[in-house]
């Protein structure tokens, strides 16, 4: 198999076991240790820990056919993403976590740089049109929870006459209880957490990155790379910057890592082979300028770590998750280009790629249990991961050459 089939586990939290991915055919693991509070350096015998439950199968007492490939995601302080200056401890932690991970034997680190939030959606339930759900995003939504309901200071002068009134329409036709599920969606963003920001707080943070614009996010996520990048080299570790989704600016927040020209800004930030990229479909799809299949030959030496997913772009900047072969991101494209890739790493003696499918649809007997974290149920995602790998072999014309 051209590239690593991995899948994302929370932990010992998750309702998907290790066995279950097992059976889906992935041979790699993606892990986090969440419980560790952002900021604080992970210990060893914690990592260890975690490792041994992926690799190790206790109850046969013999190793699984698991590897903990790809650390997604150690996530960064928000002091180092505003520049204050408490950022050089922070830093010094994350420095020490990437060694701690490294004296383990993992290599591949994935983080991203938005402000506050992480991924954001205002649908977690979207139904689509075979019955299953999805997670969507729809502008008109967020702007309603933007202008009436957090009523961030400055709102008003953001959106012109026509959007407030749409946004006006939309929020008088949810009942109560819809605008309390909207505001949850749209505060639940953290990924392995089941926690959801108060509201309170997220003005609070709001207020913080006040006259953090752009430029400034940029020289702050500068300023952390020259300070990483060369630890993660010293311990043969590869960074991996995931891009900001959805791609653009939201609640007056900047957002820098949305495009290819901003990719090419992290990789030139500091040239290293511990400075790279992962490379989400889903994440910069919604932008239809975005040319992902230019961006895997163009940066694609810079991929150590790839997230297949679609999105169907819908008006304004909207969208759902589609079936991973449907959508708006051209994934046939998507997988040559990727083939290609690592085809020439394989003559180069390059390292191999994990890759893994990004969320999943609620589907079949999932729709039956409660999901604890969106997007990551086991069905809609064991289809993806089959479909994706279909497409890989038959791009790659090992079809039935199941081997890694
Ligand atoms: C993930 C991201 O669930 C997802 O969409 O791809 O949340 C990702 O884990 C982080 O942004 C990476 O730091
Ligand atoms: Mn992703």
């Amino acid at each position: 198999m051209p590239l690593i089939q991995s899948w994302r586990w929370y932990g010992p939290n998750d309702i998907v076991s290790l066995a279950d991915i097992e059976q889906a055919g992935a041979t790699g693991v993606v892990s986090a240790l969440h419980h560790i509070p952002v900021g604080q350096a992970w210990p060893v015998e914690e990592i260890r820990k975690r490792q041994r439950m992926i690799e190790w199968d206790e109850a046969e007492g013999q190793p699984r056919n698991l590897r903990w490939v790809v650390v997604e995601s150690v996530n960064i302080h928000e002091s180092i993403k505003m520049g204050l200056p408490e950022r050089d401890t922070y830093i010094d932690n994350y420095n020490a976590t990437i060694r701690n991970l490294a004296d383990c034997g993992l290599d591949t680190i994935c983080y991203n740089f938005m402000p506050v939030l992480d991924w954001t959606r205002t649908d977690l339930a979207y139904r689509v049109k075979s019955g299953a759900l999805a997670l969507r995003y729809d502008a008109v939504a967020l702007s309603a929870f933007d202008l009436y309901l957090l009523q961030r200071s400055g709102v008003d002068e953001e959106y012109d006459a026509e959007s407030k009134a749409k946004a006006k329409d939309y929020l008088e036709s949810l009942a109560p209880a819809g605008r309390q599920a909207l505001q949850n969606n749209i505060l639940a963003g953290l990924p392995g957490t089941r926690h959801v920001i108060e509201m309170e707080d997220f003005r609070r943070f709001l207020k913080k990155y006040e006259g953090i614009d752009s430029a400034r996010l940029k020289e702050n996520l500068k300023y952390f790379l020259e300070k990483t990048v060369p630890a993660a080299e010293a311990a043969g570790v590869k960074l991996c910057i995931h891009p900001d989704d959805p791609p653009y600016p939201i609640f007056g927040l900047p957002r820098v890592v949305s495009t290819e020209e901003d990719l090419a800004f992290v990789v030139n930030a500091v040239d290293s082979p511990a400075n790279g990229i992962t490379f989400c479909t889903g994440s910069l799809g919604p932008r239809p300028e975005n040319d992902l299949p230019g961006i895997v030959r163009r940066l694609g030496h810079k991929f150590h770590f790839v997230h297949l997913r679609n999105v169907q772009r819908q008006e304004g900047g909207s969208f759902f998750e589609a079936d991973h072969l449907d959508g708006s991101v051209d994934m046939l494209r998507v997988a040559q280009a990727l083939v290609e890739e690592v085809k020439r790493r394989a003559r180069n003696g390059g390292d191999a790629l994990p890759f893994r499918p990004d969320h999943g649809h609620q589907m079949l007997d999932d729709l039956n249990k409660e999901v604890p974290f969106p997007g990551y149920p086991a069905i809609g995602r064991l289809r993806g991961l089959a479909e994706l790998r279909g497409l890989i072999l038959g791009v790659a014309g090992e079809y039935g050459v199941l081997k890694e």
